[in-house]
C-alpha cells in the first residue's frame, strides 16, 4: 500500500530539516519505504479536508490506504512495528529502545519548545530574561541528565533505533539556542545522526521543496 504524508509547502525554516515532516520522511527512508508527499499551505491545513486527518491541523498526517495517523510518535512508532530496521528483534531491547522514543517525546522535547517560546515568542515581555534564564535551566538539567546516561557511547541503547531518530530530532531543534554545543556528546550524537545516508535523504527531500520556487497563484 502506497504511504502518503503531508508536509509544509513552505515551511517556516526554508526546509532545514526543523518541521517534524522530516522525521517521519527519516523513518521511512531508514526503512526503505518509498512515499508520497501532500504539501499542504498553512490555510489548507485549517480546512476539513485536513482537519479530517488531524484535527489539530498540523502536519505530518501518515496515509496507508484506509489508515489515517497523526502525530509523529505514533506515525515512527508504526513505521519501526511494521517494517525491520527501526526496532531490536529481542522484546526487551525493543521496549527499552519505545522507551527512548517516549522519553524523547515527553521528557525531552517540552522543555525545547519552551526553550524556543521564551527566546524567539515571548521576547517582548517585561519577563523575557527572568522566564528565559529558567527555561534554560530546565533545558540544561535535562541535557546534563541525557548526557550523563549516553557518555561516549554511540546511541542510547545499543544499536541505532527509532528512540534514537526521535531524541536526535528532537535535540536538534535546540541547536540554534547554543545550549546543545555545551554538551559535546550530545551534540556529535545529533550529528551522527545527521550523518546517517536515510537522515541526509529525508533532509534534501524537504529542502528540494522549499528551495522550489512557490506554487503560482
Ligand atoms: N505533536 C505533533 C507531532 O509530533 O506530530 C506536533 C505537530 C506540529 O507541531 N506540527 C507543526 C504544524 O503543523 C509543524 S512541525 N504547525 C502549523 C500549525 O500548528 O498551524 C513544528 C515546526 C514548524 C516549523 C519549524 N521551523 O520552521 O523552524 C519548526 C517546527
Amino acid at each position: 500500500m502506497r504511504i502518503t504524508i503531508t508536509a509544509f509547502e513552505r515551511s517556516p525554516d526554508g526546509g532545514k530539516g526543523l518541521a517534524r515532516d522530516t522525521r517521519v520522511r527519516w523513518a521511512l527512508e531508514e526503512v526503505g519505504q518509498p512515499y508520497d508527499v501532500h504539501l499542504v499551505s498553512m490555510r489548507a491545513m485549517k480546512e476539513p479536508a485536513h482537519l479530517r486527518l488531524n484535527p489539530f491541523g498540523q502536519i505530518p498526517t501518515y496515509e496507508e490506504g484506509e489508515l489515517v495517523l497523526f502525530e509523529t510518535g505514533a506515525i515512527v512508532f508504526h513505521i519501526a512495528q511494521h517494517h525491520e530496521g527501526l526496532l531490536p528483534d529481542d522484546a526487551d531491547a525493543r521496549a527499552r529502545a519505545i522507551t527512548w522514543m517516549f522519553a524523547a517525546l515527553s521528557s525531552v522535547e517540552p522543555v525545547i519548545l519552551d526553550l524556543f517560546t521564551a527566546r524567539i515568542l515571548e521576547r517582548d515581555k517585561p519577563w523575557h530574561e527572568a522566564r528565559l534564564k529558567l527555561v534554560e535551566d530546565r533545558v540544561r538539567n535535562r541535557f546534563e541528565q541525557l548526557s550523563e546516561r549516553l557518555g561516549d557511547a554511540d546511541w542510547f541503547d545499543g544499536a541505532f533505533s527509532a528512540g534514537d531518530l526521535m531524541m536526535v530530532s528532537v535535540l536538534l531543534r535546540a541547536r540554534a539556542s547554543g545550549i546543545l554545543d555545551e554538551f559535546r556528546n550530545l551534540a556529535a550524537y545529533v550529528a551522527r545522526g545527521e550523518q546517517r545516508p536515510a537522515y541526509q535523504r529525508a533532509f534534501a527531500a524537504q529542502y528540494a521543496i522549499n528551495a522550489a520556487p512557490p506554487p503560482a497563484g
